[in-house]
């Protein structure tokens, strides 16, 4: 195992203080830990071309190597900017990524992360990328010979790590407030919201606890809906419900969460201009990247009910509170028009220990049947 503090002082000493990324739960110990660092820049971005570009941007105006840290599912969303703009061949601009290695060979994993597991060594190698696997302590030093590396010759680095490789450290966690049950989590909102799911709609679930929650109220309470569990793809739930619902008589509901609504945030326009009646959007906006560890996805000061409207959404809904819940989700899906559902949820940790659809076929021919 590696020590997030010895793996962060490797970073100091060699003058790399900027560290930008989409969260990970590979990496989380040791991106949380890049707060209590005051010395250190540390931008959440929304997806992994965005983190890559900020670092582009960085060395621009400083010369220095920028640290860009993403989950290996998101290397496709970086490779626009790693490959036009950063390769040998196009600026040479230095980059030192940190990846978190999901689906790694002989590591059991889940099943949209073995394809990418497998192949993440050879994308790096395709993109001329030099890098390091990190298993422990001593592999650190590999760490100062990237940057050498990558500082003599302009070029990009990486390094990759696997799961349960970093150590957790004892940070100070903030005090949680005990919950107030008048408010929706992610469970009660699902619980309550499943009560009205019957063969007239479909819906499309996003990555992560979302689409586990959905799966567990399903398998517990015996219910005869199949969802499309979106258990990949981050950011595009909604737009693969958008696909369905053009050819479809049933009403379409997309169970979305905020970072994944961020992540491809463009998709709320195409909605909005193609969308037909049938659309239904829900955003679960706990504001963080709950799944992967409660990072913030810095959309705490976005007015949702102006954004709904401006982008072209007919309705735009707004719950919180428990007791509002089913007079409010009745409105929203019998409203005759694209709709956006805000549900404001409260963090309960002791919800996250969930089960994961695993039989993935399955799911999509459940799906298929109607
Ligand atoms: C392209 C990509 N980047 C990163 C991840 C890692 N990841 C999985 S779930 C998740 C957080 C999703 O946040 P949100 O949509 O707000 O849902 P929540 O976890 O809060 O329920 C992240 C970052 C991923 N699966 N795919």
């Amino acid at each position: 195992m590696i020590d997030v503090k010895k793996l962060i002082k490797i970073f100091k000493d060699n003058n790399i203080n900027f560290f930008a990324g989409v969260p990970d739960s590979v990496l989380k110990n040791f991106t949380n830990h890049l707060d209590i660092e005051k010395k250190f820049e540390h931008l959440i971005l929304t997806n992994e071309g965005s983190a890559v570009s900020s670092g582009i941007g960085y060395y621009l105006s400083t010369k220095k190597i920028p640290a860009i840290y993403m989950q290996n599912s998101g290397l496709g969303n970086s490779i626009n900017p790693i490959i036009s703009i950063s390769h040998k061949n196009v600026y040479k601009v230095p980059l030192f990524l940190i990846i978190g290695w999901r689906g790694a060979p002989k590591i059991k994993d889940e099943p949209q992360h073995l394809a990418q597991g497998r192949i993440t060594r050879q994308i790096l190698n395709l993109c001329g990328i030099k890098y390091s696997i990190l298993d422990n302590n001593s592999d650190l030093k590999e760490i100062k010979k990237l940057i050498n590396h990558s500082r003599r010759n302009n070029q990009i680095v990486a390094i990759l790590i696997k799961k349960n490789t970093l150590k957790a450290t004892n940070i100070k966690r903030k005090v949680i407030k005990k919950l107030n049950d008048r408010f929706l989590t992610r469970s009660s909102f699902i619980e309550i919201l499943a009560k009205f799911l019957n063969n007239d709609y479909r819906i499309i679930s996003s990555t992560g606890y979302i689409s586990r929650e959905l799966y567990n109220k399903i398998k517990k309470n015996n219910l005869k809906i199949n969802p499309f569990y979106m258990v990949g793809g981050m950011g595009h739930s909604s737009i693969v419900s958008l696909g369905y619902s053009l050819k479809s008589k049933k009403k379409i509901i997309c169970l979305d969460g905020d970072g994944s609504f961020l992540m491809h945030l463009g998709s709320s326009v195409t909605i909005a201009k193609y969308s037909k009646n049938n659309f239904k959007y829900i955003l679960l906006n706990n504001k963080s990247h709950e799944s992967v560890g409660g990072q913030s996805t810095n959309i705490e000061h976005v007015n949702l009910k102006l954004f709904a409207k401006s982008v072209g959404y007919k309705k735009y809904f707004y719950l919180s509170r428990k007791n509002k819940a089913l007079r409010t989700i009745k409105s929203f899906l019998s409203y005759n028009g694209p709709s956006f559902l805000e549900v404001d949820i409260k963090v309960n940790k002791k919800e996250n220990d969930l089960p994961r659809p695993e039989n993935l076929i399955e799911v999509k021919d459940n799906f298929l049947k109607k």
